[in-house]
């Protein structure tokens, strides 16, 4: 680590440089940054974009007093680095290191925690009218990208600015890229505003009109700048077009003022992102404001870092990389397909055949593998940015008109639109299908993306039809079974490598709610041991038998394929043949697919002991590995014949202790 971060122990140490020092301070920031994620991974583009403005929030506020509040927070690595965490930088992402977003157990300098973007705008003026209330005076800012703005919450919490508070400062980061670029009519209103021929212009009038001012002077003129219209000629931009009337480019935004302003918030910029003066300026006069301010800084994602630059997607949250070139670490020969990448094209091969067929993502082309459908057919595919409620209502409407929408949506981002799921589609009984990615853990990310409450979530609802795949192959049946489907069909699967298994060419119609028994008892007069492995867990399942049969156990294995429906004649039938029956799910326990056995196994009253396999009631932290939150929390092979050896009272009282600690 080189001088000035070094220095660097705290913002106020920030405060202690000067403008070149800060200037070399961002040097070094970056090497830090394209250096350590080299190794770990994360989110390296957005980081890279916002170092001058972090750089500037500490140097004009004060941490903790003064609050932040990042949307998705995936862009707080510079402020982790400025706000003591310095020395633990390279353990972010890792086991027991740094989160790679805000925790508030982390730090106070994390005054809010997220991961789901759209959340900023409505915690932030939270806070404000929090502190209004208490009659403090702390500063909130809430830092929020162009993509998140796509969101609906963010305009419900901007709809509720200016009537609830005189004091809040927005910052609007706008870099032109959500994961992939940004979509939709914000995307291109933001964008018109900046490509516009008056904005260079104005731009340039603004800014050096910041620049002359003395400091102290700059929060007087600037308002009293303000008040003569300076303000507006420059949020005019893109509206106004001179000689133009109303609609006159077809594009129907002229003429109407700037989005901000409608909202009785004040608009600012755009300026650049990454002119360190500029932004210390603007802030400083921010936080004279007594008037809600929206700034608009336009940054570059990947700013410093070439390959970033020139890829923003893949370096948006990139894993491991050479620095010198950028380049990700070859696949290994014979690695297996990822479950995303089997999804989208499977999604092509089927949409090929039938044309009621529709793709739908939420920003996510990459991350569920929907860009194989963008590619191949890209009428039939749809990307309604960060709006999880809008794509599953979108889906809907489009199924009430005979098509057949599959919605690709991670299991975790899937539970913003839990209501969409119960009012528009389950109550309605539509055809849409959902393929629910990352469900199982995200492990490096942690809490807020591992998917392990959508069985929960999803089985008590009237309609629904949901499957887990024990390997790809299946996947693709079940998608294919889906597509035949009159009702809601919900598919989960797993972050990442899938089994390695081929893939049939016709895929196969399953039988809905019909369980699959891999492996029947062999009723060799050995005690009996029926292992339900569902979806990606079968496989440990399998595994777990081969070691109980060589310990002397009768072990019969059952894919469950269903848990809505429920299986209910192969459950009770193994139920009642086993002396102990153990399910296995990628899934909180509670209210899981080991719990829907349970009360299956109450109603029929089989009393068959049920050994649970599954995450328990707690959230489960982020970790460098899957199988390192696997083993801490007992969802391994030993763990499995250490609970199954004890419902035969054959553990020894050290094994035991391990059981309970698990
Ligand atoms: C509810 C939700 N849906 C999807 C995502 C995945 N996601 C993480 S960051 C991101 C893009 C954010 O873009 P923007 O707000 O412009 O910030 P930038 O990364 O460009 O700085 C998306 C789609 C998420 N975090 N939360």
């Amino acid at each position: 680590m080189s001088s000035y971060l070094e220095m660097v122990d705290a913002p106020k140490d920030v405060k202690k440089l000067t403008l070149d020092q800060l200037r070399q301070l961002a040097e070094e920031i970056r090497y830090e940054l394209v250096t350590v994620l080299s190794k770990n991974g994360g989110h390296l583009g957005p980081n890279l974009g916002v170092v001058e403005l972090t750089l500037a929030l500490h140097r004009v506020f004060e941490t903790p007093k003064d609050k932040f509040v990042w949307d998705v927070s995936h862009q707080v690595y510079v402020h982790k680095l400025l706000t003591g965490r310095k020395n633990r930088f390279d353990t972010i992402r890792t086991s027991n290191g740094l989160n790679g977003f805000a925790l508030r157990t982390e730090s106070p300098h994390d005054c809010y925690g997220a991961g789901h973007a759209g959340t900023a705008l409505s915690a932030a003026l939270g806070m404000a009218a929090a502190r209004d209330r208490k009659g403090s005076n702390e500063n909130v800012v809430c830092i929020f990208g162009d993509a998140a703005l796509t969101n609906g919450i963010s305009f419900e919490a901007l709809n509720n600015i200016s009537h609830t508070t005189k004091r809040f400062i927005g910052i609007l980061n706008d870099n032109e890229w959500s994961i992939a670029k940004n979509v939709g009519a914000i995307a291109n209103y933001l964008s018109r505003l900046i490509t516009h021929p008056s904005y260079n212009k104005l731009a340039k009038e603004f800014q050096n009109f910041l620049r002359r001012l003395p400091k102290g002077e700059l929060a007087l003129k600037l308002a009293h700048k303000a008040e003569e219209g300076f303000k507006g000629a420059i949020t005019g931009v893109g509206l106004r077009q001179t000689g133009s009337t109303i609609d006159s480019d077809g594009r129907g935004g002229f003429g109407s003022p700037v989005l901000f302003e409608e909202m009785g918030v004040r608009y600012l910029g755009p300026i650049d992102g990454h002119d360190l003066p500029l932004l210390i300026s603007t802030l400083e006069f921010a936080r004279t404001c007594d008037h809600p301010i929206v700034i608009h800084i336009l940054t570059q994602k990947g700013k410093g870092f070439d390959a970033a630059q020139k890829s923003p997607e893949k370096f948006h949250g990139t894993g491991p990389y050479d620095i010198r070139t950028g380049e990700s670490p070859p696949a290994k020969s014979g690695t297996p397909p990822n479950y995303q990448d089997v999804m989208g094209q499977t999604l092509v091969k089927l949409c090929q055949k039938d044309n009621t067929l529709v793709g739908i993502t939420a920003a996510m082309p990459s991350g569920t593998g929907l860009k194989h459908l963008e590619k191949a057919l890209p009428d039939r595919y749809y990307d309604v940015g960060i709006a999880e409620e809008h794509a599953v209502i979108f889906a809907a409407g489009m199924a009430t008109m005979g098509f057949h929408p599959v919605c690709a949506i991670y299991s975790t981002f899937l539970q913003r639109a839990y209501d969409c799921i119960h009012h528009d589609i389950c109550l309605q009984d539509l055809p849409v299908i959902f393929c629910m990615d990352r469900a199982g853990l995200s492990a490096n990310d942690g809490p807020t993306h591992h998917g392990l409450f959508d069985i929960a979530y999803l089985r008590c609802l009237p309609n629904v039809i949901a499957m887990a795949p024990k390997d790809e192959d299946e996947l693709v049946d079940m998608m294919f079974t889906a597509t035949h489907e009159n009702h809601p069909v919900f598919i989960r699967y797993p972050r990442g490598g899938a089994e390695g298994v081929p893939i049939k060419e016709q895929p196969r119609l399953l039988e809905i709610g019909k369980a699959e028994v891999i492996q029947n008892f062999s009723n060799s007069g050995r005690r009996k041991v029926a292992l339900f492995g569902l979806g990606n867990l079968n496989s440990m399942a399998r595994k777990a038998a081969v070691q109980l049969a060589n310990e002397g156990f009768d072990c019969a294995v059952i894919n469950p394929r269903f848990t809505k429906p429920l299986d209910a004649g192969t459950h009770e039938f193994f139920g009642k043949a086993a002396d102990v029956v153990v399910t296995l799910e990628d899934h909180v326990l509670m209210g899981g697919y080991g719990s829907a056995v349970l009360e299956l196994f109450s109603e029929l009253g089989v009393s068959t002991p049920v050994v649970r396999i599954g995450w328990p009631d707690q959230f489960i932290e982020h970790a460098s590995a899957q199988d390192e939150l696997r083993k801490r929390y007992g969802l391994t092979i030993e763990n499995i014949l250490l609970k199954v050896k004890g419902q035969f009272g054959e553990t020894s009282a050290h094994e035991a202790r391990v059981i309970q600690l698990t």
